[in-house]
């Protein structure tokens, strides 16, 4: 093991200790007692759906149930905190798929650009009822010993960039900060960029270094992690909704008593519920203080002209998607395209 990894593991592991030790002093009086960690800080999405489940399992079991939220930072990274719930360490935690890639090949279809259609409303609605999600992927996150318990949109993802970028070849060359998933390199690289996978903690300062010329996340990310100061542009292209998915350790949850289950399937589905309503507002509110705190900011919608020009360079993604997305990629792929034309008919879109 190389020095710095070692340092590392030794690192977290002595956290780990740490908080868990605090963990099972404070958690004496309750029954059950969990631990659920976010790839986010405090005020974010994830906070915001975590607080809710808290409240609904904590209230809904009169007390047996106790859930510590670990924001991000606390933790390790996303991919360090996908090996804690693995390993049980945690028994709930959030996982964005645009991590997820390397452990269950298939979730990248969340990093499909232009997948997805424009309106909102057709994407929750999928989100919500997809049998390609929770059934056929559900069962790639089970053989990795995870349990699929929802799926939330967290908002668009707004290219936040030190260049105007308005066509593909206004890419070239670029250096795009990308999450670790594989399918997210093939993604920039077909627009012409140059991506660069880091772990969201790094992306402040590599901004700062000029290391990266530009990221991706929804507007209450780009606030709370302050990427707007250094940065000039923040463009909108709809190419991806930032959706990310709520996940427990599967034998976990597998051997809870019934009731308890069922709790916290209630749980889950009132912070969905409420996530699904509050992700608008939020990302709204932060966008209107990032203007605010920075009027020099620049922020563009692409015209639906050229918007096209990257769908048209996004198509071949899929069929990469196929070739690295493991062995249910084709099905995911297939089903997940005749959902959404299903849910554009019903609603009309
Ligand atoms: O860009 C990232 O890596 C992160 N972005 C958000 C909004 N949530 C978690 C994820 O790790």
């Amino acid at each position: 093991m190389k020095r710095r990894h070692l340092m590392t593991v030794i690192c977290l592991s002595l956290a780990l200790v740490f908080l868990f030790g605090f963990h099972a002093a404070k958690a004496s009086a309750a029954k059950y007692s969990w631990r659920f960690a976010l790839e986010e800080i405090e005020g974010s999405m994830q906070d915001a759906f975590a607080k809710k489940f808290k409240e609904v399992a904590e209230q809904k079991s009169n007390g047996d149930i106790q859930v510590d939220i670990y924001p991000y930072g606390q933790l390790g990274t996303s991919s360090q905190i996908t090996e804690l719930l693995q390993n049980g360490a945690v028994e709930f935690a959030f996982q964005s798929p645009g991590h997820l890639g390397s452990y269950i090949p298939e979730v990248q279809i969340f990093s499909v650009h232009y997948l997805f259609p424009s309106n909102e409303e057709v994407i929750k609605k999928v989100l919500k009822e997809s049998a390609a999600l929770y059934d056929t992927l559900g069962h790639c996150y089970e053989a990795k010993d995870f349990r699929l318990l929802s799926i939330i949109p967290e908002g668009w993802q707004i290219w936040t960039t030190n260049k105007e970028i308005r066509k593909p070849d206004d890419f070239e060359g670029f250096k795009m900060r990308v999450m670790t998933s594989p399918l997210l390199v093939e993604a920039y690289k077909a627009y012409g960029a140059s991506p660069t996978p880091m772990p969201y903690s790094e992306i402040y300062s590599a901004l700062q270094l000029k290391m990266i010329d530009g990221q991706v996340n929804p507007y209450f990310a780009i606030e709370e992690m302050k990427f707007y100061e250094v940065t000039k542009y923040m463009i909108k292209a709809d190419q991806l909704m930032f959706i990310c998915t709520f996940v427990s350790n599967n034998e976990f949850y597998k051997n809870l008593p019934d009731d308890i289950k069922k709790i916290v399937d209630e749980a889950s589905a009132a912070a969905t519920d409420f996530i699904f309503s509050y992700q608008d507002k939020l990302n709204e509110e932060r966008k209107g203080k990032i203007l605010k705190a920075k009027p020099s900011m620049v922020h563009y919608e692409l015209t639906p002209e050229e918007r096209a020009a990257f769908q048209e360079k996004a198509m071949v993604v899929r069929d990469k998607y196929v070739e690295i997305g493991g062995p249910q990629a084709r099905e995911i792929l297939d089903s997940l395209v005749k959902e959404i034309e299903k849910v554009q008919k019903e609603i009309g879109s």
